[in-house]
């Protein structure tokens, strides 16, 4: 650190600077392996007044808190199940090691297992590093789901938690979470769905009219919920969402924090000091943009998706893995070498995310139809010069 500071437009230039020249934006559209977007105007707003609010001492703004508890009655209300309770946390990865947390001790052995798809986001992962769970993974169907029968047969007496997906990372799928419930129910098993992704685009897919299998707190078995705003929530980075079946659960989960200065709460977040402001921005969409904005946004992002998915089938050497996509996320592999595909596609600014198999593009909010276009002229001139 200089002795010396310096002038507020120094430091906006030195900024400046640095980010302009290493940066991507948004705005460019070539980010198309991302699950979070452009924040709204509303949301840089509320940034300017209220980033101050501090959750990890409630008692300090009830009011942020009072705000907070009307977001999670809003996600459990989508999620069927008003009586649903929770926080705004910073993202699906801390909500997810909160639910295999609870799950952990709700049901405590000498040996905790967890049961996962192979598609599982790498939070599980940390989660069964950080609290020494053994981690099984199961594999997928021809359809990239989790094979319920192998699930069964994983269960063991050292089994304390399912997980399901809806939305997968890779492919947007939803696994056939009814068939957990009934193993979970069966089995008196906690059962996790990660809907990180899914859970604010499935809710208004239903009231699109779109085919939805059910799998939120409507189906019995399902203990917790992972629905993070920071994805198709259009929330500020960081927000997640992580919601309980009933308090119940969370009450045995707690911990006291006596010496707070605005009083004794019970905290169950893997954080202390975690932003109000997650929670009063995720609020604040919830109400701006009411169910008929994100049934628009979803519409438009499905609509890009299959646009995108025709026009990715007309490439000669290029397939479509999940055809038709459930979701707005499209999985492509090829009859070419696919790492040299991903390398020219960044030479040319190109954004997307690379897995093992295929390449992942997210139709998030940012995308439009002109960027998608172009990016199959980029992807079509690359194929071709493999031939
Ligand atoms: N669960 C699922 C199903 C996810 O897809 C993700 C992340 C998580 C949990 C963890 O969420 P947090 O990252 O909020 O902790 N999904 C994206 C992914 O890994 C995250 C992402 C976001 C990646 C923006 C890239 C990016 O630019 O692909």
């Amino acid at each position: 650190m200089e002795a010396e500071g310096i002038s507020e437009e120094e430091v906006f230039n030195q900024i400046l600077d640095t980010l302009q020249a290493n940066d991507m934006s948004y705005d460019s559209g070539r980010i198309l392996g991302s699950m979070c977007t452009k924040p709204l105007e509303l949301t840089i707003k509320l940034y300017q007044k209220f980033f101050d609010r501090n959750l990890g001492d409630p008692g300090l703004w009830k009011g942020t808190w009072k705000l907070e508890r009307e977001a999670i009655k809003i996600l459990g209300t989508l999620l069927h199940n008003p009586d649903a309770t929770g926080y705004i946390v910073t993202g699906g990865t801390e909500a997810n090691i909160m639910a295999m947390r609870i799950a952990r001790n709700s049901h405590f052995n000498g040996h905790p297992e967890i049961i996962v798809p192979y598609s599982a986001h790498a939070s599980f992962d940390k989660a069964a590093d950080l609290m020494r769970l053994k981690i099984i993974k199961i594999p997928l169907t021809s359809e990239y789901t989790v094979d319920t029968e192998a699930v069964e047969e994983a269960i063991s007496k050292n089994t304390v938690a399912i997980v399901g997906i809806a939305g997968t990372t890779a492919l947007g799928v939803v696994d056939p979470i009814d068939k957990l419930s009934e193993i979970a129910l069966d089995r008196g098993i906690y059962l996790h769905v990660d809907a990180a992704f899914g859970g604010l685009v499935l809710p208004f897919l239903a009231k699109m009219g779109y085919h939805v299998p059910p799998y939120d707190f409507l189906l019995e078995g399902v203990q917790s919920i992972t629905a993070d705003p920071h994805k198709m929530g259009l929330g500020p980075i960081p927000s997640g969402g992580i919601l309980f079946r009933s308090d119940e659960i969370l009450k045995k989960n707690h911990y006291e924090i006596p010496y707070l200065a605005g009083g004794n709460i019970r905290q169950a977040t893997i954080v202390g000091t975690r932003s109000g402001f997650a929670a009063i921005a995720t609020w604040a969409i919830f109400k701006y943009l009411g169910e008929k904005g994100y049934i628009k946004i979803v519409r438009r992002c499905m609509k890009l998706i299959n646009l995108l998915k025709e026009e990715l089938k007309k490439v000669d050497g290029i397939r479509v893995v999940n055809d038709p996509p459930q979701m707005n996320v499209l999985g492509f592999t090829s009859d070419y070498n696919l790492h040299i595909i991903d390398k020219r596609l960044r030479e040319k600014g190109w954004a997307l995310g690379a897995f093992p198999n295929l390449l992942r593009i997210v139709i998030m909010p940012h995308i439009k139809k002109c960027h998608v276009e172009n990016f199959v002229r980029d992807l079509e001139s690359i194929v071709q010069s493999l031939k």
